[in-house]
């Protein structure tokens, strides 16, 4: 058997790449390890930034693949109580950026994808990735019933996360990974509890706290915790409380938690994100902490790159943009990790619950003060709020 690509993982960045290869009239294979009940209720981020939004729109995919509410592009940003909105308003014309969890973007791609014909296999075992640095890799798994199937291809995208098999693929010595533990840990609360007007993040001296909507009667919310707390830790008396303190809302309404986890701030960027013809695409080649909203959203951008490239490979012969994909998606990637990283410092630093240290707290302090007062400082939080390419 054998087509042109194959993708490796059907989450944001797999689904993409087969949406966009499919509508270059590309051929590719997806593997997934999962079923497609599961990869359909992973649910984590939740807006899909502007430039994303105009990417669908130019392929003529936006009406098929979002869903969610419309936004007005604003952010709250609670200071000890006092509220100030931050906007992502560019100036820009196009479509803005959408409230769409990140499920509904992969339920949504995977209709599409289906819908059209496209060739998309559900708990592929034992994916195993062979001849990368030849012109025609092969991509070996076992399907449900045992049998094992090998394609060929000309290219592979290693779209499978941060403990994917694609990455590791790659001999030792090849990528360099560039790593920050924050020394933050989060704990993530999913409650059937009303969303708030906007996305809303808190700075407070009992530590950080956020509050997104996941839909009319749905929420996320994130609280700062020790960075090795663990989610029993956490019952609800102690969430709710915690909340109401740091948001500065006795009055928040709570309701059933369905999902409740910790995790430890991180950041990691794998260089080159290319090996022969495998290229790695989204988590598989770097994380980004979550502050900020970028992670899917970089994952959405580098499918985009990578498409874009194979396109000028198959129908002209143009290699240049597969050779520099990696160069072009890194760029993006240390501009997103230096603003979540800038975001991550400043949110909880102008709290008290971090160890920086006084001096760190008002240096954190004068960071939001600027972003409140100054419109210039406001247009550059905006510009990278919608992730638009730099000029
Ligand atoms: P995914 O979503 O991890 O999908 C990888 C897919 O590959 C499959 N897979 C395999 N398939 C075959 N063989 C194997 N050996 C395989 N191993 C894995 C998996 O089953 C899966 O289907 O990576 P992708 O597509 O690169 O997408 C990246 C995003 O999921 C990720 O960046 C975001 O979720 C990060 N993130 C957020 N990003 C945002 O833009 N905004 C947010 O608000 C946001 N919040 C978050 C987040 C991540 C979080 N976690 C995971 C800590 C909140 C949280 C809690």
């Amino acid at each position: 058997e054998s087509t042109t690509v194959v993708v490796i993982g059907a989450g944001p960045a797999g689904l993409t790449v087969a949406n966009l290869l499919q509508r270059s009239g590309i051929p590719c294979v997806v593997l997934e390890r999962r079923t497609r009940e599961y990869v359909a209720q992973r649910q984590r981020a939740g807006i899909v930034e502007t430039r994303a939004v105009r990417m669908f729109d130019d392929w003529g995919l936006a009406d098929r693949v979002l869903g969610g509410v419309p936004y007005d592009g604003l952010l709250e940003i609670r200071v000890d109580g006092e509220s100030h909105l931050v906007s992502d308003d560019d100036g820009t014309d196009g479509p803005p950026a959408r409230l769409c969890p990140q499920q509904v973007l992969v339920q949504k791609l995977t209709a599409a994808y289906l819908a059209d014909g496209g060739d998309l296999r559900f708990e592929a075992a034992d994916i195993s990735l062979h001849e990368l640095t030849g012109d025609t890799p092969t991509v070996r798994y076992r399907t449900p019933e045992g049998t094992v199937r090998t394609i060929t291809c000309s290219y592979v995208a290693g779209c499978d996360g941060d403990h994917g098999i694609s990455r590791t693929a790659v001999p030792d010595g090849v990528l360099t990974a560039h790593t920050l533990d924050h020394g933050i840990g989060w704990l993530a609360v999913l409650a059937d509890a009303p969303a708030p007007a906007r996305p809303l993040l808190a700075v407070s001296p009992h530590g950080f706290a956020a509050h997104f909507p996941r839909g009319p009667h749905t929420s996320r919310y994130y609280l700062q915790c020790l960075p090795d707390d663990h989610p029993d830790a956490w019952p609800d008396t102690r969430v709710w409380e915690a909340l109401r303190t740091r948001l500065d809302d006795p009055d928040l309404v709570s309701g059933p938690i369905t999902d409740r986890e910790t995790f430890r701030l991180r950041s990691l960027v794998h260089d080159p994100m290319q090996y022969g013809r495998l290229f790695l695409v989204g988590d598989s080649a770097h994380i980004v902490s979550p502050m900020g909203g970028k992670g899917m959203n970089l994952a959405l951008y580098d499918a985009d790159v990578f498409v874009r490239a194979v396109r000028d490979h198959v129908r002209d012969k143009d290699e240049s943009g597969l050779r520099g994909y990696s160069h072009r998606c890194l760029r993006r990637v240390w501009n997103d990790q230096e603003f979540s990283h800038w975001m991550t410092r400043t949110l909880h630093d102008a709290g008290d619950a971090t160890d920086a240290g006084p001096f760190h707290r008002n240096l954190a302090r004068a960071r939001l003060d600027r972003l409140f007062t100054s419109s210039n400082a406001a247009r550059a939080f905006a510009e990278l709020m919608t992730g638009m390419d730099p000029a």
